[in-house]
């Protein structure tokens, strides 16, 4: 008998103003929120919320520009929109069922034509309307995007948002637990980012150096242009791994930043000024202490 393996992944979340995607996030996450930040935001691409269960860990995001009016839309602020939605698992289309299309949904419709990541849409708002209404509204849209699942639901009052976990947990890959179940924190941010530089530096330095590769993001904030500095630590356990993940003339370090800062870059949807350091902790990985500030699960 095989074990199913865990499943994880990003879930974009789209919808013109006042479709209920607050609601919707809040009625996910329910008491147990792991991560709402209402600090000012470092980055425009926020991650709303993490839904986690025996099987399956969900990081919600939301998707920068995307309620913008196409005119005050920049070129760059619409690459990091489809950046975003290329890059994540699913894409939760939500529409409020009570209202008729409008221009802010036609407006979504176009952003998400030519996108390949699969598309489901969540006609909210069910608990207002007759269900004869609701079959109207699936005809009206079904056609305009090929969408994966069409579900239709009621945020506010809980009405199949169950179903709706399910079937989007059927799009996620196997994959870790990016949080730890009960983390409460204002960085979200940190912990991703410091996956996305060790997964370069796994990705770039040689088979003996994986398993013994933490990174620590340190800081990260947002100066007055916009631009994104984040300091982040590698820890290795040796002072070998050190000499590989720097390399000749620090060669190998710069290759990882360029990597991780393009992908980072891309999940804030700002510019992004990267500093990395490298450190020996010996033996970190027994230090449950130190991998807990890292954010592993122990
Ligand atoms: P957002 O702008 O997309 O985040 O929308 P909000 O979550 O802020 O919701 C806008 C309004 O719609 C609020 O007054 C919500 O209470 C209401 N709303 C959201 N979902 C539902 C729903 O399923 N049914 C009803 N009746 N109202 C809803
Ligand atoms: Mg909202
Ligand atoms: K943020």
């Amino acid at each position: 008998m095989t074990e199913n393996e865990f499943k994880s992944g990003f879930v974009s979340i789209i919808g013109r103003p006042n479709v209920g995607k607050s609601t919707f996030m809040n009625k996910v996450l329910g008491q147990k929120i792991a991560i709402m930040s209402d600090k000012p935001q470092t980055t425009r691409n926020k991650i709303q919320g993490v839904h986690t269960t025996e099987t399956s860990q969900m990081i919600f995001i939301d998707t920068p520009g995307i309620h913008k009016p196409k005119h005050q839309l920049g070129e760059h602020m619409m690459k990091v929109a489809r950046n975003t939605l290329r890059e994540t698992e699913a894409i939760l289309f939500l529409i409020n069922v009570s209202e008729e299309i409008g221009r802010g949904d036609e407006y979504i419709i176009e952003m998400l034509r030519n996108t390949s990541t699969p598309i489901i849409l969540v006609l909210n708002k069910i608990d207002l309307v007759h269900p004869d209404k609701l079959i109207q509204q699936i005809e009206v849209y079904k056609d305009k995007l090929p969408f994966s699942d069409i579900v239709p639901i009621s945020a506010l009052q809980g009405n199949n948002v169950d179903k709706l976990l399910e079937v989007l947990e059927t799009y996620l890959p196997e994959g870790p637990m990016y949080y730890p179940e009960d983390r409460i924190t204002d960085h979200p941010e940190h912990f991703i980012v410091s996956e996305l530089i060790r997964e370069k530096a796994l990705h770039l330095t040689s088979q003996e150096i994986p398993h013994a590769i933490g990174v620590e993001v340190e800081r990260m904030k947002e100066n007055d242009q916009g631009v994104v500095h984040v300091q982040a630590t590698i820890y290795v356990e040796r002072d070998s791994q050190k000499g590989m993940v720097i390399g000749k003339q620090g060669k190998m370090l710069k290759e990882i930043g360029q990597l991780a800062r393009m992908d980072i870059q891309n999940l804030l949807g700002s510019q992004v000024y990267l500093e990395l350091w490298v450190k020996v902790q010996k033996d970190w990985r027994n230090k449950s202490q130190f991998i807990r500030s890292l954010g592993y699960r122990d």
